[in-house]
């Protein structure tokens, strides 16, 4: 009837406006590319998304410290140690899981055949050198600064590691004949330290937690301060398919020709795609199921708006806040464990890049016709991992954390450049991937959780509060 079609459409007004949005902006960036915009016309084009990349942004860091404060305050020191067990331990299994997926789908594909001189005349790349050769090779591990020519003209890439420079500075706007990209420090959010926040947060946390009375004023205040800035939140939420329509259309219109792609890299990207899909379609959901014994795919419909952002942002900080949202509105996964899990795994939990490290990195091997042997495929599953934890949720870190990957089985740095054209696209796919392992991992986290919590309810008085 008309009654439920609208509430339908109430219902699932987001979700359907997301999907319109990805929709559309796919239709307009193609719809836009035969009218060749320069760079400037489409950094200008592309605001109304970097608008939503910035909102998104600006609420990461108070919203990880809120939420954590408050997550690990609301259990005691027992049951969020039990609770932070089980995170880690499903952290480090589905990495590794990961990591494991994406060596044999690239031993197996093969897609780095022939020999690097005809990757590049594939790829028309005509030139891979250092752009600064007064890098030391040490200093070079840590910021790289590399040039190659397309048909298109000299691009120059920054990989720093130790320059914070932003992606948004206005000089871009002005910059049409030699494009440069800076690629920001991996390990950082808004030029914080992610992993150090999460760790004072968490201490912070457990400490006035156990404060009884004394930290009752914090609590609250932590509490409020986590509510003020979900309410921000839900007024971004409205602006967020706009934001979408335009990060995508944008980048369409940016994007080099597809056409133009070399065999090599277009068997590498569908390399990749496998390796991802197997990670997000088959193993997390059937690990949900296994665990849970709950229908997985209905737990993911619930995700759909993250999942939308994390593709539209490429950055799985930004998306932080929808991700958020969904768990605790659409999947109505306990806000004590969403508040402890998520800021968490945004930093150190990413199955994606885990996978995609190892398999670019032994793509590169192979480019290069070397023969990784066992000894080398396992140091690249360890600093993989390794390289996915240190990597923060922001565009394009895993390409530079990838340095440590590469420099550990001696294989050429600069060959990064060789997968730069296409990874604006993985990027895209592997955060996608990021979110998804975070969601499934609070769900998981919830249903292992389950009796702690009781317990807490009971004990707190508010089994039927809480709702
Ligand atoms: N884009 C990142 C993320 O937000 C990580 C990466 O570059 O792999 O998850």
């Amino acid at each position: 009837s008309k009654e439920d079609v609208q509430a339908f459409f109430k219902k699932n007004a987001f979700v359907l406006f997301t999907v319109a949005a990805v929709v559309v902006g796919i239709i307009l960036g193609f719809a836009l590319r035969p009218y060749k915009m320069t760079y400037r016309e489409v950094k200008y084009f592309s605001f109304p998304g970097e608008l939503l990349m910035r909102m998104l942004q600006m609420l990461v860091l108070p919203l990880l410290v809120s939420s954590l404060i408050t997550g690990m305050a609301a259990l005691d020191s027992k049951a969020s140690g039990k609770m932070g067990m089980r995170a880690v331990v499903y952290y480090m299994t589905t990495t590794i899981i990961a990591v494991i997926i994406g060596i044999i789908v690239v031993l197996i594909i093969h897609p780095g055949k022939g020999s690097k001189d005809e990757f590049m005349k594939q790829s028309k790349i005509e030139d891979i050198s250092p752009a600064d050769t007064m890098l030391t090779h040490h200093l070079r591990q840590l910021a790289l600064s590399l040039q190659f020519k397309t048909k298109y003209g000299k691009r120059i890439v920054h990989v720093t590691m130790t320059v914070n420079d932003s992606v948004f500075n206005l000089t871009n706007l002005t910059e049409q004949i030699t494009r440069e990209e800076v690629i920001p420090i991996p390990g950082t959010v808004n030029g914080v330290n992610a992993l150090g926040l999460v760790v004072f947060s968490m201490c912070f946390g457990l400490i006035i937690g156990n404060m009884k009375e004394q930290g009752q004023p914090l609590r609250e205040f932590f509490d409020s301060l986590n509510e003020a800035i979900m309410r921000l939140v839900a007024i971004i939420m409205w602006y967020a398919p706009i934001g979408i329509l335009f990060l995508i259309s944008g980048k369409i219109v940016e994007m080099d020709d597809i056409t133009e792609m070399g065999g090599q890299l277009a068997m590498y990207t569908i390399t990749v795609i496998i390796g991802l899909s197997i990670h997000a379609f088959i193993i997390l959901p059937g690990l949900y199921f296994a665990i849970t014994r709950l229908n997985p795919f209905i737990f993911i419909m619930g995700l759909v708006e993250a999942l939308i952002t994390a593709l539209g942002t490429s950055s799985s900080s930004a998306t932080l806040p929808i991700t958020f949202k969904c768990l605790e509105e659409n999947n109505k996964v306990d806000k004590r464990i969403t508040r402890f899990v998520l800021p968490v795994g945004a930093t150190i939990n990413m199955d994606g890049t885990a996978l995609y490290e190892a398999l670019a990195a032994i793509f590169i091997a192979q480019v290069n016709n070397m023969e990784m042997n066992i000894g080398q495929i396992i140091t690249i599953s360890i600093t993989a991992t390794a390289a996915s934890i240190g990597a923060a949720g922001i565009p394009q870190a895993g390409l530079v954390t990838m340095v440590i990957v590469l420099t550990s089985v001696g294989l050429p740095t600069d060959d990064i450049t060789l997968i730069i054209a296409v990874d604006w696209f993985l990027d895209r796919l592997r955060t996608t991937t990021n979110v998804l392992g975070d969601s499934i991992g609070a769900g998981i986290v919830e249903f292992l959780s389950r009796h702690e919590l009781q317990a807490k309810d009971v004990e707190m008085g508010n089994a039927v509060l809480e709702e």
